[in-house]
């Protein structure tokens, strides 16, 4: 058993996407090499978890298959351990994340919040690691076709609430379950900012009070927010200073810990944050 990873502050969770095509940095690390390199600097720069995918979830994609995931992920997960970094594993496979624990990764953050594979969450309880629980409808393919919600807080609420019961059904610990909203995980912009707005209300279910995690970094209500004067959206890599003040925000209302793909600066935001929830 694992306790889950905390501190007098919100975490910070580096992204090693190990994929030629996610939305916010697709191609970058693709290599082993380059995302072992990449896990290594997130983590000198301040990262407390590193969080390796192999599988692009940006709208749209097309899933891989189980053999090429695990090619992507393995020897990442691999060396990223074996240098002592605090590794969870981003995937829907329980197969993936069976690997990856084996290597001793410490966490599973499956963004299907154990829908995709039923075997997930067996294999989350007999392992005793952290699961981080993410609100989800479907598929990449064509989530925003299921993005229709009367009240969003709500309806996520309720969703993670069954999630909840059917993973502690199947023997997870419900002290290593991690909510996550699921930013943009069939929800358009305006279904985000109320998620992020009422963060507290979140972790906060009839069957306990849970840690929540927060995964803005980059995503596209950021790019639609920041857009310019004839509509076009702001590029990823310009939208870094407003996943900061996410960071902060979500980080004052007492989030876990944030997703994110630039360390520093979201490193500073939760020390900020931290400073602010000690004098209120
Ligand atoms: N978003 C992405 C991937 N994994 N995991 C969690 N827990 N929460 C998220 O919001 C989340 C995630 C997609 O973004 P990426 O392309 O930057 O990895």
């Amino acid at each position: 058993m694992t306790e889950l990873p905390g501190k007098a502050r919100c975490l910070v969770m580096g992204v090693v996407n190990v994929t030629p095509d996610s939305f916010s940095d697709g191609g970058q690390w693709y290599g082993a090499d380059a995302a072992i390199a990449h896990g290594l600097d997130l983590a000198a720069q301040g990262a407390d978890i590193v969080d390796v995918g192999g599988e692009s979830t940006r709208p749209g994609a097309q899933r891989i298959d189980e053999a090429e995931e695990l090619r992507r992920i393995g020897p990442v997960v691999t060396e990223l351990v074996r240098a002592g970094l605090t590794v969870s594993i981003d995937t829907m496979r329980a197969r993936v994340a069976e690997f990856a624990l084996e290597a001793g990764a410490q966490l599973v953050n499956d963004v299907s919040g154990g829908l995709a594979d039923p075997d997930m969450p067996r294999l989350v309880a007999a392992t005793g690691v952290g699961y981080v629980v993410v609100h989800w409808r479907g598929y990449s393919q064509d989530m925003y076709a299921r993005a229709v919600y009367a009240d969003v807080v709500t309806e996520v609420r309720d969703e993670l609430t069954k999630r909840v019961d059917a993973v502690v059904h199947a023997g997870v610990d419900p002290g290593r379950i991690v909510l996550d909203p699921g930013l943009g995980f069939g929800k358009r912009p305006e279904h985000n900012w109320p998620l992020l707005a009422r963060l507290p209300e979140l972790g906060t279910l009839a069957s306990g009070t849970f840690p929540v995690l927060v995964g803005a970094s980059r995503k596209g209500f950021l790019g639609k927010l920041l857009a310019g004067p004839d509509g076009t959206a702001r590029t990823l890599a310009d939208r870094d200073q407003a996943t900061v003040a996410v960071t902060a925000l979500a980080a004052a209302a007492g989030a876990w810990c944030v997703r994110v793909h630039v360390v520093p600066p979201n490193a500073d935001a939760v020390l900020v944050a931290a400073a602010w929830r000690r004098s209120r």
